[in-house]
């Protein structure tokens, strides 16, 4: 893709070169555009048309109530001081500090709360998913990327929605032709857009600590370590050089097999349990271990350039593999590391990443470069020999654990296998029709797959409950997510009429309801890719009456307000031939967490619930409601 075409809005800067990479010039490009705050007139509006249908006559009028006040009174104050703040830190956006702020404070456990995970396609060549083979061949291609990383040779980034298409010289006309002022809503159109890239810098070498009340994120310079997990054990070993060469294949599969040969056995007490802990009681405990001598050792961990899980198990099935990438047995996962790579005893590979420091966009793109780069340009080839020259400069890191930090670390464990046990995780897969069926209806996918859980819900519980969708804002400097809310009247009267009125209804009228769904939806989605949802917004206000210790304005404390924020339905989606797909815990404690994929000839998703039979149903409604859809669309009555 010719990136220099969406230049134009960007401000390039050079650099010098870095040492490895001298071939090609450097991109360096910044994001100019800045995230809008939306007007806090159109935020409320789109808020009291997002409670409505989860509202009755009565609530809605007194939430309305509440909202008016809040527009002439508090919120108008809070906005312009918003407004001003922002004003002054054109650096960055008005999200930034309230959502970092928001996932640091968080007390409860990362992992199952918030780590989401993504599944790498499996190597198309059979002999390339051996468990060394695939291991090595994905740290040199992940030491590639930061290597580019560090010398600014990344192409910017590019967000792809359909590469056919943005990557033909019809695009790359019909971008040029596009006056300056709206290239970028052009490429925004058709899925192409750069990206901020201002994450990366916490990719690498970077890890969560826990600290009392609000954990910190660290970065180490220039640390040229990798921490490598097996059966619980640590190790750590150099696969950079002085000048970042990357060591040699050979020389890493070396260490891979000695590491697997040495720890052979499990430890008594696992340390990594802890990083499953609540964060104040890990905080606590962390301090023990620095007092106790552990300084050195934490400080590897933090610092290695990312933590590769070369896992003992052979999941049996695709529900076994997501439990294993989401969460694991525990005792082989640093979860605070920025991300890890796991690799099962299989060859299976994921991702499972801490989210306070990035978004799915950002490490799905460095999954794509890796996995792109692994299967192409593989480094270590199956059946070559390790290097028996090598001298093993691997360390273990043992460390001191005194009786208090013993029982700390057997709680922990005791805890997680508790918290696991009661959360399941079902895959679902739909195959009589995908995106191609979809788009030929001209309809959007991401809108059918998100009404077909509304009416499932509706079918499944008689109501309708707020629900979540996930939607990058990475087009804006320091951006973050939106939220787009899927359910609205429209969805709410679409739901009643396929569950309630099926015999009432002609398949036309259904079609035209199902058709104002998908535009609905899809005016939402592309509001909340530029700025323009409500719960940013909202909550950025929030954070600032807090953050000023005043008493929060009443429009916080409607029931409502924290009702719709109580998300039931909380899904995410990554498209990427890359990936198997990703998942992700529940949100809420009564709620699902649904990871999805609109795929050409099929659509699936990852659920998770600490509800069992609810998820189950849930799973049998959805294939019912999509049936429905799908019978609507065929133009065949509803039985
Ligand atoms: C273990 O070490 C920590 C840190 O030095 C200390 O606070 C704690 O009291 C010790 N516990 C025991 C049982 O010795
Ligand atoms: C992928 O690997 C090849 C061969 O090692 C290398 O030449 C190329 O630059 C790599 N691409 C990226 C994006 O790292
Ligand atoms: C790990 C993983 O991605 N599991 C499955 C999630 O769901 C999709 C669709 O059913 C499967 O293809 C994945 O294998």
């Amino acid at each position: 893709p010719d990136s220099a075409l969406l230049a134009k809005d960007w401000e390039r800067r050079e650099r010098s070169p870095g040492p490895s990479a001298a071939r090609s010039r450097p991109f360096v490009y910044f994001c100019t555009s800045r995230l809008p705050i939306p007007k806090l007139e159109h935020t409320l509006k789109r808020y009291l048309a997002a409670q409505e249908p989860l509202l009755d006559d009565k609530q809605y009028r007194n939430t309305k109530r509440i909202a008016k006040e809040f527009e002439k009174g508090a919120g108008k104050r809070l906005h312009r001081e918003l407004v001003e703040l922002d004003e002054k830190n054109t650096h960055t956006s008005y999200i930034s500090d309230p959502w970092f702020n928001m996932y640091l404070s968080a007390r409860e456990p990362v992992v199952l709360n918030f780590n989401p995970f993504i599944s790498l396609t499996p190597d198309p060549r059979e002999a390339y998913n051996n468990q060394l083979v695939r291991a090595t061949n994905l740290i040199i291609s992940s030491i590639k990327f930061l290597n580019s990383l560090q010398n600014n040779y990344l192409r910017p980034d590019i967000y792809y929605g359909n590469p056919k298409w943005s990557e033909s010289r019809l695009f790359k006309n019909f971008i040029r032709l596009l006056p300056t002022s709206v290239s970028w809503y052009g490429a925004y159109m058709v899925n192409a857009y750069p990206l901020d890239m201002s994450q990366y810098k916490r990719l690498f070498r970077s890890s969560r600590i826990p600290k009392l009340n609000k954990d910190e994120l660290f970065t180490s310079e220039c640390s040229r370590h990798l921490l490598v997990m097996r059966n619980g054990h640590f190790y750590v070993f150099d696969v950079l050089d002085s000048v970042d060469n990357i060591l040699h294949p050979s020389e890493i599969v070396a260490h891979l097999i000695y590491i697997i040969q040495e720890a052979d056995h499990l430890p008594e007490f696992a340390l990594s349990y802890l990083t499953t802990e609540d964060r104040n009681i890990w905080a606590t405990v962390r301090q023990q271990l620095l007092e106790a001598g552990n300084e050195e050792n934490l400080k590897k961990i933090d610092s290695a350039i990312f933590c590769l899980c070369l896992d003992n198990i052979f999941p049996k099935d695709e529900d076994e593999l997501s439990q294993c990438l989401l969460h694991g047995n525990g005792f082989n996962r640093w979860f605070d590391k920025s991300f890890s790579l796991i690799i099962t005893g299989d060859g299976h590979a994921g991702i499972n990443f801490e989210h306070s420091w990035g978004d799915g966009v950002a490490v799905l793109r460095f999954v794509n470069e890796v996995y792109r780069n692994s299967t192409r340009h593989p480094a270590l080839l199956p059946h070559s020999r390790s290097s028996e020259t090598t001298v093993i400069t691997c360390e273990r890191l043992k460390f001191k654990l005194n009786d208090s930090i013993q029982s700390a670390i057997q709680v922990a464990h005791e805890k997680f296998d508790e918290r696991k046990k009661k959360m399941s995780m079902k895959r679902f897969q739909f195959r009589k029709f995908g995106k191609d069926y979809i788009v030929k209806q001209r309809m959007s996918p991401d809108a059918i797959f998100q009404l077909a859980c509304q009416i499932t819900f509706y079918r499944q519980f008689g109501k309708v409950v707020p629900s979540y969708e996930a939607c990058s804002t990475a087009a804006f400097k320091h951006g973050r997510t939106e939220t787009i809310r899927p359910t609205s009247m429209l969805t709410k009267q679409c739901s009643q009429a396929i569950v309630e009125e099926r015999g009432k209804r002609s398949v036309v009228e259904l079609r035209n309801m199902i058709d104002e769904c998908s535009k609905y939806h899809r005016r939402l989605q592309m509001e909340a890719a530029l700025g323009n949802g409500f719960d940013r917004h909202l909550f950025a206000l929030k954070h600032l009456a807090v953050s000023r210790g005043e008493p929060m304005p009443d429009f916080f404390l409607d029931t409502a307000y924290q009702k719709i924020n109580h998300n039931i339905i909380s899904t995410s989606t990554l498209q990427s031939p890359a990936v198997n797909l990703g998942g992700f815990g529940p949100v809420v404690s009564d709620g699902f967490g649904i990871g999805y994929h609109v795929s050409d000839n099929w659509l699936g998703c990852n659920a998770t619930s600490y509800l069992d039979e609810e998820l189950q149903e849930f799973l049998r409604c959805l294939e019912y409601s999509l049936n429905d859809i799908f019978d609507i669309l065929e133009g065949r009555p509803l039985m």
